[in-house]
């Protein structure tokens, strides 16, 4: 019998990292590098009404550490928006000195592990719709890394029972409701989109609680003996206002 899970999906999700060619900007006169900033606000501004009219969301972050400098999160309601966008970035004059060192394409998921049973239409249901169509939270950090659950040997999620892994979840999602309102998390699926399984961004006011989350889970079963991760990025938001002092030298 198959038991694969059934998943609610929402808005398509970009994560896309860009490095800064710093000494290439460096030799743009000031009135050009001026121009390139009003043009990519200008873009921001196009997102920013975009998410107020709810039909999609976005976030800035600065990544700390060498993999990247920037995380541009993008989320709509078709992967062809997010094509766009992705396009229209690209023939920006700004991105030109932004090079691009990774990126992650998903749909924001929910599984129906912990779901009651009900009649009603879940996608009907203001808190479903709320996560999957989130309006990205302002909070001050950012963790995002893709990760497998593991096929191997004894160690098989994919050949465990519902009923187990229904379980096993129940587990994992007392742990992650310990840090209700100090972690927000999105779980976004990408099986046949991307390299990884899934992808989990974090957001948090305080930093170091993504490192406490993410330790107490790696003693939970499910991550335990289950979980493999890809690489870690973590940052700092960008604001909007600030994204001038940020490209000034
Ligand atoms: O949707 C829900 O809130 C119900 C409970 C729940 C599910 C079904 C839940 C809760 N998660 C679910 C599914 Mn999760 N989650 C991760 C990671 O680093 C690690 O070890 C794992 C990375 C974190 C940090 C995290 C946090 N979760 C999933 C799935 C899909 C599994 C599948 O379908 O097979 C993955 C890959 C995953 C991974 N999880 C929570 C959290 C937190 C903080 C919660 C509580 C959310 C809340 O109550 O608001």
């Amino acid at each position: 019998m198959n038991e694969a899970a059934k998943t609610l999906d929402g808005w398509y999700v970009l994560h896309d990292f860009r490095k800064i060619d710093w000494n290439s900007w460096k030799t743009v006169s000031a009135s050009e590098r001026e121009q390139m900033l009003n043009e990519f606000e200008a873009l921001v501004s196009k997102w920013e009404g975009t998410e107020k009219a709810g039909k999609g969301s976005h976030a800035l972050y600065s990544i700390v550490g060498q993999k990247a400098d920037i995380m541009i999160m993008l989320l709509r309601p078709t992967m062809e928006e997010l094509n766009e966008i992705e396009n229209a970035f690209n023939k920006s004059g700004l991105a030109a000195y932004m090079i691009p060192t990774y990126s992650y394409v998903s749909v924001v998921e929910l599984s129906n592990y912990l779901a009651g049973d009900s009649d009603e239409d879940p996608y009907e249901n203001p808190y479903v719709r709320s996560r999957l169509y989130p309006e990205l939270p302002r909070w001050k950090h950012v963790c995002f890394y893709p990760m497998d659950k593991r096929r191997e040997g004894n160690d098989n999620w994919y050949m465990l029972p519902m009923e187990e892994r229904k379980n096993l979840m129940r587990s994992h999602g007392m742990i992650g409701r310990g840090y209700a309102g100090v972690v927000k998390q999105i779980i976004s699926g990408s099986v046949g989109f991307d390299d990884w399984e899934w992808g989990v961004t974090l957001f948090s006011d305080d930093v170091l609680q993504f490192k406490k989350l993410v330790y107490e889970m790696r003693f939970d079963e499910v991550s335990a003996r289950y979980g493999e991760f890809g690489s870690f990025y973590v940052g700092n938001i960008l604001e909007k206002e600030r994204i001038p002092a940020y490209f000034h030298i």
